[in-house]
């Protein structure tokens, strides 16, 4: 006979929490939100930790370098999508690793004889004003001259004159060595008055370029999360077919951490996968494992030797998965029962293996929700995909812009590795929509917000960190009476009239 749970599972929305004491020294600028990414033994400390308990999804409208770079400055971490070949992977694992806050890489070369025509042609398409001038048009060329819009008068001037007669030419130029830091750039930049200062090896070769308002906006990320080489770290999805070809271009490239991709993640695809992984390359590997939804499939990939497990089936935004095929569990009680076991796990191992909430995150609170459910970070899809660093279009429908977003299981994604079970390389069937969300703005405004309420919450509960979020939280599940009382209501919103 089929095994019954004797409780229907639930969602974030149907918890709140209930405060605790709080101290004079509960204050959100008091509250760290440092949390373990992988296992690690009692009283050791884990190989790798977040500086803000947030990963985003490895999806191709959420997850490519640009959202890399953006999520690592606020100390978070960005998984790659793995629906991408291994090499073109591999390249964006290198773009995040190469790139150095406040060193930007010059991504408009242009050639001495390129004209007026074509540079405004190019500003169209980049934005940029500032453009360098190499020997060959390439970005890492003999630097020849820079070219700004204060060089040329679109007005006065015929389209095909060449650059070379309007740049400023590098004899002109104040430049510095390639090996210049941050702070002696901004100074140099001070003190001539710059907007950008070219840094040059001593072949007169272009490296970098240094921006007056980067150094500025480097100051205000305190929490970024770098390796010791002072690189951004950068995670990668991986799936149980071609990992023997992948991962190694992976390391090679210089990931900092794996995770399976995978709907369903208790299979003996992903115990073979974490096995050969770490029997290969070694345990300083770091590989994540899922999905689970119970302490079961939580078990075994503790057991195969899950640097950390991801909880979630269905319950993803675009996910259509409980609908096609009838499997899944509400993201609280999945999350909940996991939790238990982790730390059942933890009292008989003395091994902690952290875990992450993948989905379902929909209000800012749920993040706080989940933490005191005992998640140690969350995995976000919906969330990241509206900001301006996701990789989709933005699009205006009906005067209102939009990001587009789509699940890994749509035929727009045709993600089959994350739905396989052996057998036909192929997608048989939809497990997920194409769909928009309203945009919203840059990543690092949003983020701010959502930190600042999940800070302010944990206060509420008498928490300066997660771990402590977590012993002291008082979770009740509330009924769907309740739930109208904590929205406004018995009132005419003001806005109503004010349109008239
Ligand atoms: P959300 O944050 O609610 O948008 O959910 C994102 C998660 O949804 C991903 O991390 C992944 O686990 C899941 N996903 C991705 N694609 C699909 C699908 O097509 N069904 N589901």
């Amino acid at each position: 006979m089929a095994f019954y749970y004797k409780e229907p599972s639930h969602t974030f929305g149907e918890y709140l929490l209930v405060p605790g004491y709080s101290s004079d020294k509960c204050i959100p600028a008091n509250v760290s939100l440092k949390t373990p990414l992988t296992k690690f033994k009692k009283g050791e400390e884990p190989a790798l930790s977040l500086n803000i308990p947030m990963v985003s999804a490895i999806m191709q409208a959420v997850s490519d370098d640009r959202m890399a770079i953006a999520l690592a400055k606020e100390g978070g971490l960005s998984f790659l999508y793995g629906s991408q070949t291994p090499e073109q992977e591999a390249q964006m694992v290198k773009k995040v690793k190469s790139y150095k806050s406040g060193f930007v890489s010059s991504d408009s070369n242009i050639k001495p004889t390129t004209t007026l025509g074509e540079i405004l042609a190019l500003k169209e398409v980049t934005g940029h004003s500032t453009m360098a001038v190499t020997e060959d048009g390439t970005p890492t060329g003999k630097l020849l001259g820079i070219v700004t819009s204060r060089d040329y008068r679109v007005t006065r001037m015929s389209m095909d004159t060449p650059v070379s007669e309007f740049m400023t030419p590098f004899e002109k130029l104040v430049y510095a060595d390639a090996g210049t830091t941050l702070t002696e750039a901004n100074d140099i930049i001070w003190e001539s008055k710059l907007n950008m200062l070219p840094l040059v090896d001593k072949n007169q070769r272009l490296m970098y370029m240094v921006f007056r308002k980067d150094y500025t906006e480097d100051k205000e990320f305190e929490n970024q999360l770098i390796d010791e080489n002072k690189r951004y770290r950068v995670g990668a999805g991986i799936n149980t077919r071609d990992y023997a070809e992948r991962v190694p271009l992976l390391l090679d490239a210089g990931v900092d951490a794996l995770c399976i991709d995978s709907s369903e993640g208790y299979s003996e695809w992903q115990r073979i996968t974490l096995d050969y992984i770490h029997k290969k390359f070694g345990p300083e590997v770091k590989v994540g494992a899922g999905n689970v939804v119970d302490r079961e499939g939580f078990l075994f990939l503790a057991k195969a030797g899950a640097d950390f497990v991801k909880v979630g089936i269905g319950g993803g935004s675009i996910c259509i998965t409980r609908e096609t095929k009838g499997i899944g569990r509400g993201q609280a009680t999945a999350l909940i029962d996991v939790c238990q076991a982790r730390d059942e796990y933890y009292k008989e191992t003395g091994i902690y293996v952290p875990v992450c909430s993948d989905g379902g995150i929909v209000h800012d609170y749920h993040i706080t929700l989940a933490l005191a459910m005992g998640a140690d970070f969350m995995m976000l899809g919906r969330y990241f995909s509206r900001f301006d660093e996701s990789p989709t279009n933005k699009v205006k429908l009906n005067g209102t812009f939009y990001k587009e977003y789509w699940g890994e299981g749509s035929n727009r994604a045709r993600n089959w590795q994350r739905y396989d079970l052996g057998g036909a390389s192929k997608l048989s069937f939809e497990e997920g929509v194409d769909s928009y969300v309203p945009y919203a703005g840059p990543l690092h405004d949003n983020v701010g917000i959502t930190l600042s309420k999940v800070r302010s919450t944990m206060c509420n509960c008498g928490a300066l960190n997660i771990k402590e979020l977590q012993d002291k939280a008082k979770l009740t599940l509330v009924s769907s009476v309740s739930i109208v009382e904590g929205g406004s209501h018995d009132v005419i919103p003001r806005d109503q009239f004010t349109s008239r």
